[in-house]
């Protein structure tokens, strides 16, 4: 059942309530229904610009935790607020500070321009993470200009990133563009700007080359940019591309993240009936059935679906 309007929980402001928020919508059901409409509602009055959702995807080890965080503290340092949602489960989140392999993002209490948070991959099946799309638009509500979605670059899982972001960022790093894993996974084709980092490495200017050549083939072949995360070099120039790259058709805003939450809580829900009727012995009946010849099998999988 919606819940009526003035039942609906506020939206949340603080860093803590934000962070109360979308562990309740990692945990799913009705009262995070209830957050995102409240967030929704919020949004549809709010007098700030809408957010730019940057998902930053990319192998494990290319360094996007650390990219990340070099463009967070540049950005709010020239005044925007700034989030930053970790779905990389190798980014835990540790004690406040986001902890990557050597990488460190300190929460600073007395800035709320600044938000972190890792988000719980449990319960994903295709989609990149159940509660991703509902964290962003929590995280939209509570007024931050960017936020950055890290991704593990694990294959069709990441693809997800697509569905949600107004621009996906591909991190690859100076070995970039020799294997076709991303080209494989789509995520080549996905990406709205394509980066090599640890340029300061040997070997980055020819994986910029490598990368470049193979997306000339591509219609809309988008920007590969040099750069050290480490180093800081090429890290403003990345900011101003993700800033004024224009996004795809069909590509930016709040529509698309409902549509993202839909497609996930759709797939987690599903998943879960399948998982009872599996544990209650519902899915052999049904299946025995079916294989006799005592039910046709036609509308098997709606009664599934039904739960
Ligand atoms: N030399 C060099 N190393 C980097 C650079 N960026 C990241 N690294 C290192 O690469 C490793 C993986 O970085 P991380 O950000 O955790 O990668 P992720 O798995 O893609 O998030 C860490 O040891 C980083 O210090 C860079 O620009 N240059
Ligand atoms: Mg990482």
């Amino acid at each position: 059942m919606p819940d009526a309007p003035s039942s609906r929980a506020a939206a949340p402001r603080s860093a803590r309530e934000l962070a109360q928020a979308i562990s309740a919508v990692e945990r799913g059901g009705a009262g995070a229904d209830s957050l995102i409409e409240a967030a929704l509602a919020q949004l549809a009055t709010a007098d700030w610009q809408a957010s730019r959702v940057i998902g930053v995807t990319g192998p494990p080890g290319a360094g996007k935790s650390t990219l990340v965080a070099a463009l967070a503290e540049l950005a709010r340092a020239e005044g925007r607020r700034v989030a930053i949602l970790a779905v990389d489960p190798s980014s835990a989140l540790t004690g406040g500070a986001l902890l990557g392999d050597r990488v460190r993002v300190e929460e600073r209490p007395d800035d709320d321009g600044r938000f972190m948070r890792s988000i719980a991959t449990r319960g994903s099946g295709r989609s990149l993470s159940h509660a991703a799309a509902a964290a962003s638009l929590l995280v939209e509500a509570a007024g931050f200009d960017l936020i950055f979605i890290e991704t593990v670059g694990a294959g069709q899982a990441d693809l997800g990133i697509v569905r949600l972001a107004d621009l996906v960022v591909l991190v690859e790093g100076p070995e970039g563009g020799d294997e076709v894993q991303a080209m494989k996974a789509g995520l080549l084709e996905a990406a709205d700007l394509v980066v090599v980092n640890k340029g300061d490495r040997p070997g980055a200017d020819r994986a910029v080359e490598r990368l470049r050549s193979g997306l000339a083939l591509g219609a809309a072949a988008p920007e590969v940019l040099l750069v050290s995360a480490t180093e800081g070099s090429g890290v403003e120039a990345l900011l101003r591309a993700m800033e004024s790259t224009a996004l795809r058709p069909g590509r930016g805003g709040r529509v698309r993240r409902v549509a993202a939450h839909l497609v996930a809580a759709v797939e987690s829900r599903t998943a879960e009936r399948l998982r009872t009727a599996e544990a209650d012995g519902r899915l052999d009946t049904l299946a025995r059935s079916i294989a006799d010849g005592n039910r046709p099998l036609s509308g098997a999988i709606d009664e599934l679906l039904k739960g």
